[in-house]
């Protein structure tokens, strides 16, 4: 089929979704039922990439401002632009990223998981950096410290040993369970603590991306030096902010 075919089909398919808006919710909700079609309909931009809240070069130099552009760029925009060119039923695209998530399980199609994977962790990960940080908020703070425990030179050797161990790509990740529990866990490839697979389950408070695209430029192949250097960069009121909501 056509690309241009596709798109008149799913059009014609949300427009159908629009009219049965307006009959059922009135002139209100079909403006923010329109935008919705429209981003689906338009694909291109039903994903976006967020925008970094620091200049690429604002978190040196524990992480150089080259593998930020570059991971940013080329790594979050390839998750994004593969999402859009992939339009699909499994997708709720009306929820929240996390959301989306939740629904992913070992069914659901590699792409899919891939990407919107790939697309949550390093939308997560750039907020969870602190540029230009200073000694003083190298702790974590708040409730969130409580959870940590007084030990935090304990938690973090246990969260260094865990991502140094990952084999090949992966995320080492902080969450909060279900019955309010920190857990450190990891995952492979994009996996994250949201979906149904394998492993503990949680919502993510802490990431860290140990797949070497995010450290090669700068470290080569010492993934212990990247560890040790992003203790320095992570964003203790961000974890706060994710624990408390
Ligand atoms: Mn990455």
């Amino acid at each position: 089929m056509s690309n241009d075919r596709r798109d008149f089909l799913k059009k014609s398919a949300l427009l159908g979704l629009v009219g049965l808006g307006k009959n059922l919710f009135g002139e209100e909700k079909l403006a923010h039922l329109e935008s919705v079609s429209n981003k689906i309909a338009g694909a291109d931009n039903a994903f976006t990439l967020p925008k970094l809240p620091y200049a690429y070069d604002e978190l040196e130099p524990f992480i150089d401002a080259k593998t930020m552009e570059i991971h940013y760029t080329k790594h979050h925009q390839g998750y994004v632009n593969k999402l859009n060119e992939t339009p699909s039923t499994n997708i709720d695209y009306m929820s929240s990223d996390e959301v989306k998530c939740t629904h992913i399980d070992k069914y659901t199609s590699s792409v899919i998981r891939n990407n919107l994977g790939g697309h949550y962790n390093h939308s997560l990960f750039w907020t969870l950096l602190l540029p230009h940080p200073t000694k003083e908020i190298r702790f974590p703070i708040g409730k969130s410290a409580k959870a940590i425990g007084d030990e935090f030179e304990d938690f973090q050797k246990e969260f260094t040993e865990k991502a140094s161990k990952i084999f090949g790509s992966g995320w080492c990740w902080l969450i909060k369970t279900q019955e309010g529990k920190l857990k450190i866990v990891t995952t492979a490839n994009q996996d994250n603590p949201l979906m149904q697979l394998d492993g503990e389950r949680g919502k993510p408070i802490l990431a860290l991306d140990v797949w070497e695209h995010a450290y090669y430029l700068q470290y080569q192949n010492r993934r212990a030096d990247y560890i040790k250097n992003w203790w320095n960069v992570v964003n203790w009121q961000k974890v706060e902010e994710l624990y408390t909501q």
